[in-house]
């Protein structure tokens, strides 16, 4: 079966900007004290495949939750959002298996509407395309291949159907509270009054349940935070040692996330050729890898008021671990 998606940047010109991103980052990230690399780049076929297997851990509850979430609430979501003909919106849709609850509740009470996942990684839509062409003949799709805000522009100009936007997962938990912001009020550029959104947020709990999320014990995650230094190493020509890496996560209850960090196990120095540069770490120099922010009741509520949204429903999971947050666009409100 073939899929149809649009790229919206031809895959080369795209795929050599990528690479050239990509590069940047890592110079300006490893030139910085302390280190830091970021964790969208966590996401190439390998990396996706160990966080597919993240998602299964018992450790990693927030997809379960979210899981929960769906098959309690769909009802209640799908009366929410669908009196007439939408586009539902999917940002960094990864392999769509938590929307699939949602998607087949929603054409099972009939609702009207097209699936659109927004992703950078032409491979991300075109599998999840296929799956979902599997299991949903009818569902009407349209994968879009681009940066989220480009793609929701892009949406808008040529149909004029109401949006629901999902971005599930926590993947809000890995901006800062101000990029998060600043996120959200370009999302809210992108949409139009009445639009929704349905945010996916990790919440505070006890410290000890969140720490072992991020430390599983057959130590995926770790490879997962490792794959990075893997990927520098084939696409820019690094000569990382990955045995003398050491993944370290742990909670900071001032910043309210998951900090983790790929420390160096002695004195070393790395060269990457296509940056013409070499790296030298101390023993036990941190490079940051990623931060998972966990969020209060009391911080969304301020998030959307901030960012010109006002909520319209929160649904937590039994344990109250983690909340989607159904959002509606308010255009006249806003300063
Ligand atoms: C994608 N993101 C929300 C995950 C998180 O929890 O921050 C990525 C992840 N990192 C380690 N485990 C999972």
């Amino acid at each position: 079966m073939t899929v149809q998606y649009k790229v919206l940047k031809p895959h080369d010109v795209q795929a050599a900007q990528s690479h050239q991103e990509f590069a940047l980052d890592v110079l300006l990230g490893l030139s910085k004290s302390p280190k830091a690399l970021s964790c969208k780049y966590f996401y190439d076929a390998e990396g996706n495949g160990l966080f597919q297997k993240i998602m299964e851990l018992p450790e990693y509850y927030l997809t379960e939750c979210e899981f929960e979430i769906f098959r309690d609430h769909r009802a209640g979501i799908a009366e929410l959002i669908g009196s007439s003909r939408f586009n539902l919106v999917e940002l960094g849709a990864g392999d769509g298996q938590k929307t699939r609850v949602l998607i087949e509740h929603f054409l099972g009470v009939g609702l009207v509407f097209r699936y659109v996942p927004i992703d950078i990684c032409e491979e991300a839509v075109e599998e999840l395309l296929q799956a979902l062409e599997h299991y949903f003949p009818a569902l009407q799709i349209e994968g879009l291949v681009s940066e989220y805000f480009v793609g929701l522009k892009w949406l808008s100009n040529q149909v004029r159907d109401r949006n629901v936007v999902l971005f599930l997962g926590s993947n809000i938990g890995n901006f800062s509270h101000s990029e998060a912001r600043v996120f959200l009020y370009s999302l809210w550029n992108a949409l139009n009054d009445g639009d929704c959104v349905l945010i996916g947020f990790d919440l505070k709990k006890d410290i000890r349940k969140l720490t072992m999320a991020y430390n599983d014990s057959q130590g995926i995650t770790a490879e997962f935070n490792l794959n990075l230094l893997r990927r520098i190493n084939r696409e820019l020509g690094g000569n990382f040692d990955l045995d003398q890496f050491k993944y370290y996560s742990a909670y900071n209850v001032y910043s309210g996330a998951m900090e983790s960090f790929l420390i160096s196990l002695k004195q070393q120095t790395v060269c990457i050729d296509m940056l013409n540069q070499s790296f030298s770490f101390d023993p036990w120099e941190p490079i940051h890898t990623e931060s998972s922010h966990k969020y209060l009741t009391s911080d969304i509520i301020e998030l959307a008021e901030e960012t010109g949204y006002e909520i319209t429903e929160q649904y937590y999971d039994s344990r109250r671990y983690f909340v989607d947050s159904l959002w509606q666009v308010r255009k006249s409100k806003a300063t």
